[in-house]
């Protein structure tokens, strides 16, 4: 029997999305203009929320949504080029040409759940608060049971977000971090910096280190002690080359064995964009060439979203160091947007 190609799997997907959307609208064709733009053509007018999910004001009710995404705009724990406060900013312009409709899946995620842009948090800009605003904000989410999407902000914003995620279930949590750098150094510059978060989510009560993974470590840029401190903790780190030798798939598969080893209870996603290599994606802290090709970060997020996350976050996204086709916030946005749909895809969301 002759097996489909990927492209015609995908146009009888929109053919089946069409039928639950009503059917094909040719009534539309000659509508009079609006006067104000106020639904999503054309694509560069309106106001940038995220993917212009509609934006709402009260953050203790949102209730009603599946998926808040809410901004990190923090980069006083960068240690070489800032620059990523303006990270969701960047990442809300261009999700502008981003449709909610995914073509290979065949799934429109407007249609499969309600999404909200909820602004972004208070950036006190002295880590340690900044920390403790990032748990609060971040467990005032997960209290309403809305699965969260931070948009970062440098790396330190982690230890806050996995902070806040700890503390709003009872259970134990696990963390896959993607990142070039294992971010496992105790303190940089005697602060919690952006090299420093999985070392303190560690520490968490109900974070064992040994349920925190890393891929696509590598390279020149990383720490000696902060390497043996990560063996010495039990940690799982896979790198490029096992990505290239094992493949995408045989990755995700370690990497949620050990994330979901020993009884936990929920897997946290932290991506950091400087995972992909820098030659593509330079918009970013702390550029090391030698990462992980887009397609291979797009399919890693989406294997590792099939048992379930608890949220997400897309960190050091640095727009005065992207390029003019904004290509690392565009990266950013499509690692979001393939995260849910494997979500979906997997009956994780919506929720409710
Ligand atoms: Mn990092």
């Amino acid at each position: 029997m002759k097996k489909n190609t990927h492209g015609e799997k995908a146009l009888l997907a929109a053919e089946k999305l069409v039928e639950k959307m009503g059917g094909m609208d040719k009534s539309k064709v000659n509508e009079k203009l609006p006067l104000f733009v106020r639904d999503d053509i054309p694509s560069y007018a309106g106001i940038a929320t995220f993917l212009k999910t509609p934006y709402y004001e009260d953050f203790n009710n949102i209730k009603d949504l599946d998926v808040a995404f809410v901004g990190a705009p923090f980069d006083v724990g960068t240690t070489f080029r800032p620059g990523t406060r303006f990270g969701p900013e960047s990442m809300r312009s261009i999700s502008k040409l981003f449709k909610t409709y995914n073509f290979e899946a065949g799934i429109d995620l407007a249609l499969e759940m309600k999404m909200g842009d909820i602004g972004d948090i208070f950036s006190i800009h002295a880590i340690d608060r900044e920390i403790e605003q990032l748990s609060e904000a971040v467990s005032t989410i997960l209290k309403q049971n809305v699965f969260p999407v931070v948009l970062g902000g440098d790396h330190s914003i982690a230890y806050g977000t996995i902070k806040g995620v700890a503390k709003s279930i009872e259970g134990k949590v696990g963390v896959i971090q993607l990142d070039r750098h294992l971010d496992m150094t105790p303190l940089m510059m005697g602060e919690k910096m952006h090299d420093t978060p999985l070392y303190h989510a560690g520490s968490l009560p109900n974070v064992d280190p040994k349920n925190i993974v890393h891929i696509g470590i590598g390279g020149w840029q990383n720490d000696a002690r902060a390497a043996a401190g990560t063996k010495e903790r039990g940690q799982t780190v896979l790198t490029v080359d096992d990505v290239d030798e094992l493949g995408v798939d045989k990755v995700a598969e370690i990497a949620l064995e050990k994330a979901w080893a020993n009884g936990v209870e929920a897997v946290y996603l932290t991506v950091d964009v400087d995972v992909i290599d820098s030659g593509i994606s330079n918009g970013t802290g702390w550029p090391e060439p030698g990462g992980l090709l887009p397609r291979e970060v797009l399919r890693l997020v989406r294997k590792l979203a099939e048992p379930g996350l608890i949220g997400m976050e897309v960190v050091e996204v640095s727009p005065p160091y992207d390029d003019n086709n904004q290509q690392t916030a565009l990266m950013g946005v499509r690692i979001i947007c393939d995260t849910l749909c494997s979500l979906v895809q997997n009956g994780h969301l919506p929720k409710k």
